[in-house]
């Protein structure tokens, strides 16, 4: 990429491109790799690089991504604007033909048609070594000789393995995973409660529990796509429907992808939401790769966005304590866990399609 011209690289990760991200990771140096709070930041942020080198970015995403770039790239990057070039790096996912999840069906389907509306010329990226390096170039070039976004499209296994050279760095004092931290949540809320979880292994890990504990599913909504979103449909649910308590499960990655919302939910004072936002310094459902869930202070956020309660814990016995005791202050409150990386090889996903958990989720919301 650097032979072709790209100076920075940004974006937002995704597991059909975590062998490149692995490898961009550890390759790139310092500043020339930023991991965005979501993929219209990441336009942003190539937008001011193009602006001081003169070398195009090249933005990686999954498709999904392609929502949070439409604004910056239609009134900005594009030719009719500020003509800004850069190659934007876009995982497939849901390509028609290939099996994926519902959330992924009908992005994969528009996603070209996308790209062709916004005007962004596009190529399928060969998995072969040297037509990937001859439409790289291409399509480095044409953005250049356009000053306009191109894009590069990814299939699902066009990258080989990616073997990391470098350790992971973790958080020592670190002792829960994800899932124990979920299991003593959810054991701490009750049955007529209203779960809204966010997108990836977190609601895969919530559903999964309910599984084992045969408990049902019509108290969860699982928020399988629009990341950085639950805490906003939670809100929407706690506002309509003061009687139920209204538990919102997010993760640091979406948090920060969606961050302005905190300042929305922090305002509501109803009592009837309670905010986990558990913080593992990853996208971990995508490959783990690095948040700034770890350098900056949820909890100090969420009290100067107005929750009145906001603390952060680690262990079990604080979960429980902490659990117990904001769930019935009746006031905006928010709980940061603080989780190791990484989750069980074997998680299975949903068994349930979305309509049938809007339809249950919706009957136990109304009852
Ligand atoms: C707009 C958008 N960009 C990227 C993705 C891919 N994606 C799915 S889950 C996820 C990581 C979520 O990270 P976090 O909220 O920290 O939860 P964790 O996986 O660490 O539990 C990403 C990047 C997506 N679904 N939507």
């Amino acid at each position: 990429m650097s032979d072709a011209g790209i100076g920075m690289c940004t974006g937002v990760p995704d597991s059909l491109l975590k062998q490149i991200c692995s490898c961009i990771t550890e390759k790139a140096c310092g500043d020339n790799h930023i991991i965005a709070a979501n993929e219209g930041a990441a336009v942003g942020l190539a937008i001011g690089s193009y602006m001081a080198t003169g070398k195009p970015a090249m933005l990686y995403m999954q498709n999904s991504g392609l929502g949070n770039i439409i604004n910056p790239l239609l009134s900005l990057a594009d030719p009719k604007v500020y003509s800004i070039p850069m190659l934007l790096m876009i995982g497939w996912r849901g390509e028609p033909g290939v099996k994926d999840e519902p959330q992924h069906v009908k992005q994969g389907e528009v996603t070209l048609k996308m790209l062709e509306a916004m005007g962004v010329p596009y190529q399928i990226l060969p998995n072969c070594d040297e037509d990937a390096q001859q439409v790289m170039r291409q399509m480095v070039k044409m953005a250049v000789d356009l000053n306009k976004p191109t894009a590069l499209v990814v299939r699902k296994n066009t990258f080989e393995k990616y073997q990391t050279q470098e350790p992971e760095k973790s958080e020592a004092k670190l002792s829960l995973k994800r899932e124990q931290a979920l299991s003593i949540i959810l054991d701490e809320i009750d049955a007529e409660d209203v779960v809204v979880s966010t997108t990836g292994m977190i609601s895969r890990e919530i559903f999964e529990y309910r599984e084992k504990n045969q408990q049902g599913h019509a108290q969860d909504f699982l928020t399988v796509g629009g990341m950085g979103h639950c805490s906003q449909i939670a809100l929407g649910v706690a506002l309509s429907n003061k009687n139920k308590k209204v538990y919102c499960i997010d993760g640091d990655g979406a948090v920060i992808m969606h961050m302005g919302s905190l300042g929305i939910s922090g305002q509501y004072q109803g009592g009837n939401l309670i905010h986990f936002v558990l913080n593992n310094g990853k996208h971990d459902s995508v490959g783990g790769q690095s948040t700034v869930g770890f350098d900056i202070d949820v909890p100090a956020i969420a009290k100067a966005c107005g929750y009145k309660e906001a603390v952060s814990v680690d262990t079990e016995e604080a979960i429980r304590q902490e659990i117990r005791r904001i769930k019935n202050l009746g006031e905006a409150a928010l709980l940061e866990v603080r989780v190791l990386p990484g989750a069980r090889s074997d998680l299975g996903r949903p068994t349930t399609t979305p309509i049938e958990n809007k339809k249950s989720f919706m009957a136990h919301v109304m009852s």
